[in-house]
């Protein structure tokens, strides 16, 4: 297949361009690279060196024969030249990574809200529209997010997208629909995920696009199979106080002996996944596309879920690294319960890796190795969801004054 893989230098979209590569797909990365412009406003780095996206795709040539084409594109910026090259290259797939992807950076100011509605919301609508004008039949793939179910215990399992209700009608009788499942969303990040959802209904549901929407949980790890094939080919690893995601950041704290950032209680339950097994949930949802006039396709990608305290403490017994129960920067209900189904992809073979095998070698393999590129003054969590909860996120867990930047 010739696939388009849009946000294909980030964290996710890097090892999956690899990974369909691999498979022998003609791959094209279209990309602004803003997530690289985002690290040096942030003035943080990846835990991990890694290269220029023009120097990664010459390295994979040089390991496999295989080419990956670069194209330096503005999804939500550039409409006009999206449409011409959607037209012109007419893919068979197109994967949706483009998006700002961290709750706490859009959380930050005014400004990085205004930022992620207009990158995230333009970029999947420019998308949406170009698709439909240039009348290319690609299988749209988007990685959305768990997060758009909310967080509050029901009692009962999230299903696949969609909840069947009954409603009664003008005679008094019952009616079965199914509705996507409701959204509450949890920061300004996760509303845009949440817009996304309505954006693909309509258009599948009025131009016939085929569209899959992967409701991905928190993605650790950072090898995959491709990656570990040569050092310049590493993932990103973000450990920072608003890229950096729950567990990647307590390996790294432990290896550093930082104490580990428990927000609040640590109640907070979450569903997780390895990068392996998400780049391999997209091959599977590639390979089972909808058909034209089909509703989007959802599936829940994610393999286990676990409280925050329960990760804390499972890092702290392999490592021997201290707790600090830290007051929390976000709005979030302190404790939750989270059942989730993912029967479809495991219909479709999936074997997921479980934190039980993999947690140790991450410690060794990655956050022992390159401990030293840790900068601990941009550990600390500092984003808070409004000024009151800011205004207690005063210290580090090392007892330093913490200064917020914007
Ligand atoms: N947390 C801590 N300590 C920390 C960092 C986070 O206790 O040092 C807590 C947070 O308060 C939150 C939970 O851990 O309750 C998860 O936070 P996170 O930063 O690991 O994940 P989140 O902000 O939800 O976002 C990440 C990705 C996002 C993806 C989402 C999947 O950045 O792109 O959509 O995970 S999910 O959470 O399932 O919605």
């Amino acid at each position: 297949m010739k696939i388009a893989i849009l946000g294909g230098d980030g964290f996710v979209g890097w090892p999956t361009t690899l990974h369909l590569s691999d498979l022998g797909h003609e791959v094209h990365i279209l990309d602004n690279l803003s997530r690289r412009w985002i690290d040096t406003e942030l003035g943080v780095q990846s835990l991990t060196p890694m290269d220029s996206i023009q120097e990664r795709c010459r390295i994979w040539h040089e390991e496999t024969g295989r080419r990956i084409h670069f194209h330096l594109l503005d999804l939500a910026k550039e409409y006009e030249r999206l449409k011409s090259w959607l037209a012109e290259t007419r893919p068979d797939a197109i994967i949706h990574f483009a998006e700002q992807r961290a709750a706490p950076y859009s959380m930050k100011t005014d400004r990085h809200k205004v930022y992620t509605v207009d990158n995230n919301v333009s970029a999947t609508h420019n998308l949406l529209a170009a698709m439909v004008e240039t009348g290319i039949d690609a299988h749209l793939v988007h990685l959305g997010t768990m997060g758009v179910y909310g967080y509050s215990s029901v009692g009962a399992a999230i299903p696949e997208g969609y909840l069947p209700v009954d409603v009664e009608t003008l005679d008094g009788s019952k009616a079965t629909q199914e509705i996507l499942y409701p959204t509450r969303p949890g920061s300004v990040y996760h509303m845009t995920k949440s817009l996304d959802q309505i954006l693909f209904q309509f258009y599948a549901q009025n131009d016939g696009l085929r569209i899959t929407d992967l409701h991905q949980g928190i993605v650790w790890g950072t090898h995959t199979d491709q990656t570990r094939r040569h050092a310049q080919l590493i993932n990103r690893f973000d450990y920072d106080g608003d890229y950096g995601t729950v567990l990647n950041r307590f390996l790294i704290q432990a290896a550093i002996d930082y104490p580990l950032t428990v927000h609040g209680t640590g109640g907070q339950t979450r569903a997780f996944i390895h990068i392996q097994d998400s780049v391999r949930c997209i091959e599977l949802a590639l390979a089972d596309a909808p058909s034209r006039g089909d509703r989007v396709r959802i599936f829940n990608q994610m393999t286990e879920t676990h409280c925050v305290r329960d990760l804390a403490e499972m890092v702290a017994k392999m490592t021997g690294a201290k707790i600090a129960y830290l007051p929390n920067p976000r709005k979030e209900a302190p404790e939750n319960d989270l059942v989730v189904r993912n029967d479809q992809f495991l219909a479709l073979g999936l074997r997921p890796i479980t934190l039980a095998e993999g947690l140790l070698d991450e410690v060794v393999e990655v956050a022992r190795k390159y401990a030293y590129r840790i900068d601990r003054s941009r550990v600390p969590a500092v984003s808070a969801w409004t000024r009151e909860l800011g205004s207690k996120v005063d210290h580090d867990p090392e007892g330093k004054a913490i200064r917020s930047v914007s």
